[in-house]
């Protein structure tokens, strides 16, 4: 790759752009291959876990017979002839049962045996998947014109304010759709837009700003949002400011607040999801503590899906969002105090685990759609915050594993210095360990199963 000169004559360009974009088929008709080989190899496990189930069911059948041969003593003092066919039935059936046994111990090690082959599949697809993720070609291929307009050479990504001199002059560059209220309005105003020049759908936030100290906490959320590029956080596509308005012009995601998919009844959450989800919002964290960023108002609102199909997900709302300082106290009035940690609640110091106290709240919420510190008053509340009185006690988390309850024991933890960091808990079993991951997957496959068949 690092012989390719991209800067140089637009034919030698194209021809590496060519070459690449082979090579990238190439790969991805060998993941397709390998996909399709995993699946092949997944459901023939699944026939031998039925196999194996069958004989298991067998052998109980034949345990069974076994018990109702066996006449009462009586019956044989009065007739030997059916005491010696009972005993040949008997030394004829556990011959048979030591060959099932013996069969279905060998399945058993197969099934092993490919299991490992499905993990190790496993690993290579998602090596793959991440470094054709993470490949700069890929970038500069199908990011779409929002991405490389926001990357553009001028402003290196950076969005300067533009002035809005008359009322109603952003209808020169967006339409906006005013009917259109994106997440129910919990974060003020955000519609659906759509740019004049491009007709790129993008999402438009209305901040009312009308003296100079609110409309430096909007450029606060500017600033930092211009700092921030990562595929788990939402893009700032441009800004304007006129006499009262802030407008936020942001890349437009159509799937939902997470915060929905907890609440919905007909949606099923399965543990996988949650990892899913969670793992997302736990490598958006990771690049903003990176970038010495604090969100500091993660909650399931703050997540938005980014369409209904897959779980993907995008941090958004940096309102509150700022630079970590060693030793700044947060002197803000919150909104909603289910999610907040202590330390905010003691207006003591902030730090990076602040927001992984909110991951704890959240991970709890998606397993469990319950709210580990609501009280009954929002008093209560604070004090069950304070008093760290949270437990796993409810029915709901009869079936969550070790591994996640480890996770948020890891979390919820009133001294932020005891908490995981980010890089922890990415490296944490819950989030990393492939074999609990397909463990959990076998699970949502009998599960759904189980809903079928029911
Ligand atoms: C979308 C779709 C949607 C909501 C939003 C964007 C809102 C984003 C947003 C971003 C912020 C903020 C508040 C809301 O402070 O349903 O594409 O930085």
């Amino acid at each position: 790759m690092s012989s390719l000169v991209i800067n140089a004559s637009g034919d030698c360009k194209n021809a590496g752009f060519d070459l690449i974009q082979d090579r990238i088929e190439t790969l991805s008709s060998k993941m397709d291959k390998l996909i399709h080989i995993q699946e092949k190899v997944l459901s023939r496990l699944d026939g031998m876990s039925q196999e194996i189930d069958d004989i298991e069911q067998d052998m109980e059948h034949l345990m069974v017979d076994k018990e109702e041969i066996h006449l009462p003593p009586k019956m044989m003092n009065q007739t030997q002839v059916v005491g010696r066919e009972v005993r040949e039935i008997c030394h004829e059936m556990s011959t048979i049962m030591s060959v099932v046994n013996r069969r279905s111990e060998q399945q058993a090690q197969k099934l092993e045996g490919m299991e490992k082959l499905v993990l190790s599949m496993q690993q290579v697809i998602s090596f793959i998947g991440e470094t054709v993720k993470s490949s700069k070609v890929i970038e500069r291929m199908f990011k779409g014109p929002a991405a490389r307009k926001a990357k553009s050479k001028d402003n290196k990504g950076k969005q300067t304010i533009k002035k809005l001199e008359k009322p109603n002059q952003i209808r020169n560059f967006y339409t906006i759709n005013w009917q259109e209220v994106l997440g129910g309005g919990r974060f003020g105003q955000v519609h659906k837009c759509v740019e004049n020049s491009s007709g790129l759908t993008l999402a438009a936030k209305i901040i009312k700003a009308r003296n100079q100290k609110e409309k430096d906490m909007v450029k606060n959320e500017i600033q930092v949002m211009n700092n921030l590029d990562h595929a788990n956080l939402i893009q700032l596509y441009a800004a304007y400011e006129s006499r009262n308005d802030i407008i936020l012009v942001l890349e437009y995601v159509g799937g939902g607040e997470l915060f929905d998919r907890i609440i919905d009844e007909n949606y099923k959450l399965m543990e996988l999801d949650a990892v899913v989800f969670i793992k997302q919002i736990c490598e958006g964290l990771q690049y903003m503590h990176k970038m010495s960023v604090l969100h500091l108002d993660l909650k399931p609102e703050n997540i938005l899906c980014v369409n209904r199909i897959t779980n993907r997900i995008k941090i958004i709302d940096f309102g509150l969002a700022r630079i970590y300082k060693p030793r700044e106290k947060l002197k803000v009035n919150f909104g909603t105090p289910e999610f907040l940690a202590p330390e905010i609640v003691n207006y003591d110091f902030v730090s990076f685990n602040t927001d992984m106290w909110s991951l704890g709240v959240i991970t709890y919420m998606l397993l469990s759609g319950l709210c580990p510190f609501l009280g009954d008053d929002d008093n209560e509340t604070l004090n069950n915050i304070l008093a760290c009185q949270w437990n796993f006690e409810e029915q709901e988390f009869i079936d969550t594993s070790e591994e996640a309850k480890d996770f948020i024991r890891r979390l919820l933890v009133v001294n932020r210095s005891w908490r995981m960091g980010a890089c922890e808990a990415m490296r944490h079993p819950w989030l990393s360990d492939p074999v609990l991951h397909h463990r959990l997957h076998t699970k949502v496959k009998y599960h759904c199963h189980f809903y079928i068949t029911e």
